[in-house]
C-alpha cells in the first residue's frame, strides 16, 4: 500500500516531536541524512501516512534552506529507489497556542517556509492549546492570518487546536489531550485519492489512538486521586473524589465524542453517581479498609483506596464509552452502564486494591509518604497500561 507523506514544520519547541509521537503512537522511526540536514521520518503500521519532521524549516534562512533541500532530496532519492509515494501530500503547520500574539508572526514565517510546496494542502495545528477558552479565538486568528495570504487561503484545509499530551496544571488538575483523532481524520481527508485510507481503516486506527489517550487521562486522574486521598481527613465515602472523577469522566466523554446534550448528561451523571455515592463505591471502600494484615499509615491506605477507585472508574467508563462509540450500545442504556460500572467497582476493584495494598505494605519500610504515593500511582498506572484492551472482548458477559 502506498503511504501519503506529511511534512511537519514549525519553530523549535512548538511541540512537533510531541505531536508526532501522539499521532503515530509509537517510536517507529528512521532518519534520513541529507547533506547538511537530518530529517526524521516516522512511520507506524497502523496509520496510513508517514510523518516527516524537518526540524528547522521556518528557522534561520540557512537552516531553513538546508531543511528544505533535505526534504526535496529525500523525495528524489525515494523516486530513484522506485518508490512512488515520495511527494509531500500534506503539510502540518505547527503554531503555538500559548503565545497568541506570536501566532501572526509564526504564520508569516511558515508561509514563506512552505513556498516551495505551493499547492500542497495545509493543516494548521495549534499546539499546546491548553486554555480551552482561548481555542476558538486562536482558530479565528489563524484563519484571519491565512485569509490575508493567497498561498495560505488556497491551501488551508483545517485549523485544529491540539493538546498532544496531558498538561499538568497542579498536582490535582490537568488538561487532557485533545485534537489528535481530529487531526488524523483531517489529514486523511486532505490526502490525494491514491493514498487515502478507507473510512473504516481510519476509524480502527482512531480507536487505537483514543485508547492510548484514554489511558493517559485515567493515569493523570489516578495521580490526582492519590494526592487528594492522602490528605489526612478520613474518607468515609467517595464524595471527596467527585471533582476528580468529574474531570476524568468529562475528558473521556469528549475523547469518545459523547456530546453534552441531555441524554449524554444523564449518562454522565449516572456514571458519577456510581463512582461517588453508590452502595458499590461505599462497599468497596469499607472492604479495602478492612483488608487484614496491611501495615501502612492511614494516609497511605486512603491514598491507595482513592487511587484504586479513580482507576476503576476510569477503566469502567472507558469500556462503556468505547462500546457506545462503536455503536454496540446507546447513550440511553443507563441500566447497562450502571451494572457495568458497579461490577467494575465491586469484586474486581477489591481484588486489585487488596493486591495493591499488599505490595505497598511490604515495600513501605523506611520510605517517605511521597515516595509511597508515587509507588501507588506507578502500580495503578502500569495496571492500566498493561490491561488488555477495553472493548467488546473484555466487556463481554456484562451485556
Ligand atoms: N504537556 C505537554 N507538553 C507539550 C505538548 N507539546 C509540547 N510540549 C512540551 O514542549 C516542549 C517542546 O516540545 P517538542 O515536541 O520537543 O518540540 P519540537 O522542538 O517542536 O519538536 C517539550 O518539553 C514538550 O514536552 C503538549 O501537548 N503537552
Ligand atoms: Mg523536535
Amino acid at each position: 500500500m502506498n503511504f501519503g507523506n506529511v511534512l511537519v514544520i514549525g519553530s523549535p519547541g512548538v511541540g512537533k516531536s510531541t505531536l508526532i509521537k501522539a499521532v503515530l503512537g509509537s517510536d517507529i522511526r528512521e532518519t534520513y541524512e541529507g547533506k547538511r540536514h537530518v530529517l526524521s521520518v516516522y512511520e507506524s503500521l497502523s496509520v496510513p501516512f508517514r510523518v516527516i519532521d524537518a526540524g528547522d524549516v521556518g528557522g534561520s534562512f540557512w537552516a531553513h534552506r538546508a531543511a528544505t533541500t533535505a526534504v526535496k532530496r529525500w523525495s528524489r532519492d525515494n523516486a530513484l529507489d522506485g518508490r512512488s509515494d515520495n511527494d509531500i501530500n500534506v503539510i502540518w503547520f505547527c503554531v503555538e497556542g500559548k503565545s497568541r500574539k506570536l501566532i501572526r508572526q509564526q504564520m508569516t514565517d511558515l508561509a514563506r517556509a512552505t513556498d516551495v510546496w505551493r499547492h500542497v494542502p495545509i493543516i494548521v495545528v495549534i499546539t499546546k492549546s491548553y486554555a480551552e477558552l482561548e481555542r476558538d479565538v486562536n482558530v479565528e486568528l489563524v484563519r484571519q492570518a491565512c485569509a490575508r495570504r493567497r498561498r495560505l487561503r488556497e491551501s488551508l484545509c483545517a485549523v485544529i487546536p491540539v493538546v498532544a499530551t496531558t498538561y499538568q496544571l497542579s498536582e490535582t488538575t490537568f488538561v487532557a489531550p485533545e485534537g489528535v483523532p481530529q487531526l488524523i481524520a483531517a489529514t486523511n481527508d486532505a490526502m490525494p485519492e491514491g493514498v487515502r485510507a478507507a473510512g473504516e481503516d481510519i476509524a480502527a486506527f482512531s480507536l487505537k489512538r483514543r485508547r492510548a489517550v484514554a489511558r493517559s487521562i485515567v493515569a493523570a486522574s489516578v495521580a490526582a486521586g492519590v494526592t487528594v486521598g492522602a490528605v489526612p481527613i478520613p474518607i468515609s465515602d467517595a464524595l471527596i473524589l467527585t471533582p476528580i472523577e468529574t474531570g476524568e469522566v468529562n475528558a473521556l466523554a469528549t475523547l469518545y465524542g459523547i456530546n453534552k446534550d441531555s441524554t449524554s448528561k444523564k449518562l454522565l451523571s449516572t456514571i458519577l453517581e456510581v463512582g461517588t455515592v453508590s452502595t458499590a463505591a461505599k462497599a468497596a471502600i469499607s472492604a479495602l479498609k478492612a483488608v487484614p494484615g496491611i501495615n501502612v499509615a492511614a494516609s497511605v491506605l486512603n491514598a491507595a483506596i482513592a487511587g484504586s477507585i479513580v482507576a476503576a472508574m476510569g477503566e469502567g467508563t472507558m469500556r462503556v464509552f468505547e462500546r457506545i462509540y462503536l455503536g454496540e450500545k446507546t447513550l440511553d442504556d443507563t441500566e447497562w452502564v450502571k451494572r457495568t460500572l458497579e461490577s467494575r467497582l465491586s469484586k474486581e476493584l477489591i481484588a486489585q486494591g487488596t493486591k495493591l495494598l499488599g505490595k505497598v505494605g511490604t515495600g513501605s519500610a523506611g520510605t517517605s509518604g511521597k515516595e509511597q504515593r508515587r509507588a501507588i500511582v506507578g502500580l495503578l498506572t502500569s495496571a492500566i497500561t498493561s490491561s488488555k484492551d477495553a472493548g467488546a472482548s473484555s466487556a463481554k458477559g456484562d451485556a
